[in-house]
């Protein structure tokens, strides 16, 4: 499509504005077509930025520059006039001095360049929960990624019509080429100049720097959840950092959860988990984002606004997540795998290593490989993703674009503990559920941020994610409950990581964390009572369903133990942790309170 083509004479000026800046060579609007996919595809090809894989159709493997691999927290800035609406999580720069700062940067760095304009819409095209963005970026890379993640092309222009809405998102991987200069195999710009922006007051972000992920796809953490959920608390809604899944149990009953853990914790396992208990299904609804309103009979309804997965590929094997390993046989970019001779990608804890292949560095590797140090060297990054689109998954659920979204009966937070919070406990009420989110935690690996196995608190898993003042983000929370009432959702507290004092697993996690879904379905119909503890509820002996698993008794206590002293040291980290908020909510306080009181 050509910008003459577009009738809203809004985005065009828009689009003209940011090209004028950037001075691209030529624009390009995107129409979504599977051909302009191969065509932006064939270009990559071309200058050897992917590799076409034999072992699976219609995918491709690409290497980053080894400084472009993950999100950057440390570069990532939510602008808002005063800095207490930023709030003491986020990065803050005043909107003027940044802009000033980015359009320096801006100013010519399309050069030689294509800028291509990505009408995208996040949430099935046309649902009432669903918003339009548009992407302009330097990145062909980015234009086949969007191609999945989102609804890309002409069914959202028209929806746009002459003057719609959209969401105006502006990427550069900040590489200029000179006349006649060969490009770069991942064109990016160095650490300091990367910059991701957020201006939530104009609905507005601004990229530049990265090409990597959530950096560069802006429809997904900037436009669905930092923007969004500015925009949700001032219309009423809600933009999470959750998965959602149905679950069907044995009679046909079916229930709808949607649950927030930190990154690398295995949301997309979850989302995708086959039970291991007789009669009961699982349908994959999304994996990273829910986005949710209250529906006309009261309850809260959530879509998955993406289209696809961005999922983290170490670590995802047939026996860890059967139903992602199908997702990707066909049709899927791999970013930052180990390139096989055969024509296949492998990463750590997939399955058996090939004797050798091309390592995410772009290196000779076998399992062998150490480096100068004599340390193993990994054939993939940590951070290492598979891009697919979500209808391959085999449970996807045939719900999972419907426009109006799923009614949620269940919320769970959770994190990776290896000790002090118990397999499970469900909150007492609305108030108390808001206040597990408040404190999630979850101890860091090498997938995520910070030193390996730091406690980080990481609030409703939006720590990275929350487009406003963390303190105003947990009264929203509060104020949808007084809004839903009693058609309100349970709120439940996992902890799937527990481990013994020798390091070894307690729960066997995946497939058979189904057992503690069970148990929360049966609390949501009310087919079994729960032991109180200072906590929360927890199950009474007998009531998780653990038949056929070979849990040690003692294993078993262990893993259900609320350790009273544990705890009474867990609230001085909640204590210190609240300390930084100074708009926390005087009900959540007072829930830190009541906590301690039944902590004696
Ligand atoms: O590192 C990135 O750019 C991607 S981060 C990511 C991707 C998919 C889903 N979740 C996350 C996350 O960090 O939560
Ligand atoms: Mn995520």
């Amino acid at each position: 499509m050509k910008l003459e083509d577009l009738k809203h004479p809004k985005l065009v000026a828009w689009v003209k504005e940011i090209a004028l800046m950037c001075e691209p060579k030529d624009i390009y609007v995107c129409d979504g077509t599977k051909e302009e996919y191969d065509c932006s595809m064939k270009a990559l090809l071309d200058v050897g930025l992917a590799k076409e894989l034999t072992k699976r159709p219609n995918s491709f493997s690409f290497r980053s520059d080894p400084s472009d691999v993950a999100r950057v927290e440390d570069r990532t800035y939510i602008s808002y006039p005063d800095k207490d609406d930023a709030g003491p999580t986020n990065h803050w720069m005043e909107p003027n001095e940044l802009k000033e700062i980015m359009k320096k940067l801006y100013k010519g760095c399309m050069k030689n360049r294509t800028m291509y304009v990505i009408p995208f819409s996040m949430g099935p095209v046309g649902s009432d929960i669903a918003k339009i963005g548009v992407e302009v970026t330097d990145s062909p890379y980015v234009v086949c990624n969007m191609h999945t993640m989102t609804r890309v092309g002409t069914k959202v222009v028209d929806v746009l019509g002459t003057d719609g809405e959209f969401i105006p998102c502006v990427h550069s991987v900040g590489a200029p080429l000179a006349d006649g200069e060969k490009d770069t195999k991942w064109p990016c710009a160095p650490i300091e100049k990367k910059y991701i922006s957020h201006f939530p007051n104009e609905n507005l972000i601004w990229s530049y720097g990265s090409g990597y992920g959530g950096n560069a796809l802006l429809g997904k953490k900037c436009l669905a959840l930092r923007i969004a959920s500015a925009l949700a608390r001032r219309e009423g809604w809600m933009a999470e950092h959750m998965l959602i899944l149905r679950l069907t149990n044995p009679e046909g009953k079916k229930y709808h959860i949607a649950a927030a853990f930190p990154s690398a914790c295995g949301k997309t396992n979850l989302a995708m988990l086959e039970p291991t208990i007789p009669g009961w299904k699982c349908e994959c609804v999304g994996d990273d984002i829910a986005w949710m309103k209250v529906g006309d009979d009261g309850r809260l309804y959530a879509i998955n606004p993406e289209a696809g997965f961005f999922g983290v590929a170490p670590g995802t094997s047939y026996e860890s997540n059967p139903m992602a390993m199908e997702s990707i046989k066909e049709n899927t970019i791999f970013t930052n795998c180990v390139e096989t001779d055969d024509g296949d990608v492998w990463w750590e804890g997939m399955g058996p290593a090939p004797k050798h292949g091309i390592d995410w560095k772009g290196k000779d590797w076998t399992p062998e490989t150490v480096d100068d140090k004599g340390e193993k060297v990994k054939g993939a990054h940590p951070n290492a993703r598979f891009t697919a689109p979500a209808k391959q998954c085999p449970v996807i659920c045939p719900d999972w674009e419907d426009p109006k979204g799923v009614p949620i009966d269940i919320f769970i937070f959770g994190g990776r503990r290896a000790s002090t919070v118990p397999l499970v406990h469900e909150a007492s009420g609305w108030d108390h559920g808001v206040f597990m989110g408040s404190i999630a935690a979850s101890e860091t690996t090498a997938a995520n941020i910070g030193s390996v196995g730091n406690l980080r608190r990481d609030p409703f898993a939006m720590l990275p994610f929350c487009g406003y003042n963390m303190g105003d983000y947990f009264k929203h929370w509060l104020d949808m409950g007084d809004k839903i009432g009693d058609k309100a959702p349970r709120i439940f507290y996992v902890n799937w990581f527990r481990k013994t004092d020798d390091g070894k697993w307690l729960w066997p996690g995946f497939g058979e964390n189904a057992r503690v879904l069970k148990w929360m379905c049966d609390r949501v119909d009310g087919k079994v009572e729960a032991i109180e503890t200072p906590i929360g509820k927890m199950p009474k002996d007998g009531d998780l369903d653990i038949s056929g698993l070979k849990m040690d008794d003692a294993d078993m206590k262990e893993l259900m133990k609320v350790d009273v002293n544990a705890w009474k040291e867990e609230v001085k980290s909640i204590e210190e942790h609240y300390g930084n908020f100074s708009r926390l909510p005087e009900r959540l306080k007072k829930q830190l309170e009541e906590l301690k009181k039944r902590l004696g």
